[in-house]
């Protein structure tokens, strides 16, 4: 092939995304849903750098509408300093992307530009070329289960997921929704079976999740409720997804941005494929201590399947050295990424960023064994390329 570098990176853009898990709700879903500069402003992110970066006081910041704190991150981050860190970098692709000329520029005239284009949820689908997305559905969060009461949005496009961290988090309060559903059943174990089969039928969801630090991973096998779930999960024929490697409330006052990362041991994770080898286990670990074991891992068992770069790991140069160590590890047997994306516009540059990674490292796999006599056509790198953006998500999850 001429030009091997040109036709990679031509395919993996023309490539339509399948994005697995995302934190995003439909624009008709207006209370949950969160587009437009000012939400892309207040990330997280960038919010956990504006207080480390800054001598801001926390909690009158939070006490600021979503305009007030937007000025802020844009003067502080954006102006008065370099934006040069991942997550100032995704704004400024975002606005490049979408032309709009911020140099020199106060956040008040920013956004009055970026308002003027309008953008709907699906334009910018189409710009980011996804055509689906997973959501992140708490079936415990009365208010955010409203969703599915009334379907007045895509559910092509939108895929449920259930989200069951509360069930270790706040057990009490998860019973108690499921007797609100519930009036029939013999013990707990039961209840909260009966309640994922309801929740199921209103969502339908492709899978389960549950983020865990360590010592819930190291506990999960012995949770009472746990087997149960599993059962369920073999039933539904829908995999079980964990996050692993999180420590909530590092830094408390930060809220949302106050998440850090724990040390795990991935012999428990090890210990649930075996033990339960009809379940399908998604899997993103949090830190880079744990990429190389979990890539071995995912080379042992036949239930298990890495997906994406998560948060912490989701930095250029991480992603990579572990996507070139999965790829050697795994050829192409597995989830390259998925966004996290909160903010519909988010998907713009999470996923620009990621494709220009994926170009630069396929390439090189590719004219490594070009160089070995391998003769590789258009066809097999767009076949390729669509594996890992799209059909082993689909495959894994039982869609196509
Ligand atoms: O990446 C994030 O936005 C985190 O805050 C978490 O939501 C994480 O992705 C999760 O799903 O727990
Ligand atoms: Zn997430």
């Amino acid at each position: 092939m001429k030009n091997l570098k040109q036709a990679v990176s031509k395919i993996i853009n023309e490539t339509e995304i399948f994005d697995i898990h995302t934190h995003l709700f439909p624009a008709e879903f207006k209370k949950y849903h969160l587009s437009g500069i000012s939400e892309v402003l207040n990330y997280h992110y960038l919010i956990a750098e504006l207080f480390t970066t800054t001598n801001i006081n926390i909690k009158k910041f939070y006490k600021l509408t979503n305009e007030e704190r937007s000025n802020i991150i844009w003067e502080e981050l954006f102006r008065k300093r370099t934006p040069i860190s991942e997550a100032c970098k995704g704004v400024l692709t975002i606005l490049s992307e979408l032309s709009i000329d911020y140099m020199s520029k106060s956040f008040d005239e920013i956004q009055s530009e970026y308002c003027k284009l309008n953008l709907s949820d699906l334009q910018i689908f189409k710009i980011s070329k996804i055509s689906q997305v997973v959501m992140t559905n708490n079936p415990f969060d009365k208010s955010e289960w409203k969703l599915f009461k009334n379907k007045n949005w895509d559910t092509n496009k939108y895929l449920a997921s259930l989200r069951l961290d509360d069930i270790l988090m706040n057990l009490e309060k998860c019973l108690d929704i499921c007797k609100e559903n519930i009036d029939r059943f013999d013990d707990e174990g039961d209840l909260i079976i009966k309640y994922l089969d309801k929740v199921y039928e209103e969502s339908r969801p492709v899978y389960t999740a549950l983020s865990l630090n360590n010592l819930q991973l190291k506990s999960f096998l012995k949770n009472k409720f746990i087997p149960d779930i599993l059962k369920w999960l073999e039933r539904k024929n829908i995999p079980l997804t964990l996050l692993l490697g999180v420590r909530r409330k590092v830094n408390k006052d930060f809220l949302l941005a106050g998440d850090g990362i724990d040390k795990i041991d991935l012999y428990y994770l090890s210990e649930i494929c075996n033990q339960y080898p009809n379940n399908k286990i998604l899997c993103s670990c949090l830190s880079l201590n744990d990429q190389h074991e979990l890539t071995v891992l995912a080379r042992k068992h036949q239930n298990l399947k890495i997906f994406g770069f998560w948060w912490f790991m989701n930095q250029p140069s991480l992603i990579t050295l572990i996507l070139n160590l999965r790829i050697e590890l795994l050829g192409l047997n597995f989830i390259p990424q998925h966004s996290d994306a909160r903010v519909t516009d988010q998907l713009i540059y999470k996923w620009i960023h990621f494709k220009t990674l994926l170009s630069n490292v396929l390439f090189n796999h590719y004219n490594n064994i070009q160089i070995k006599n391998f003769k590789i056509s258009e066809n097999q790198i767009s076949d390729d390329v669509s594996k890992l953006l799209y059909n082993n998500s689909q495959n894994f999850l039982n869609l196509s």
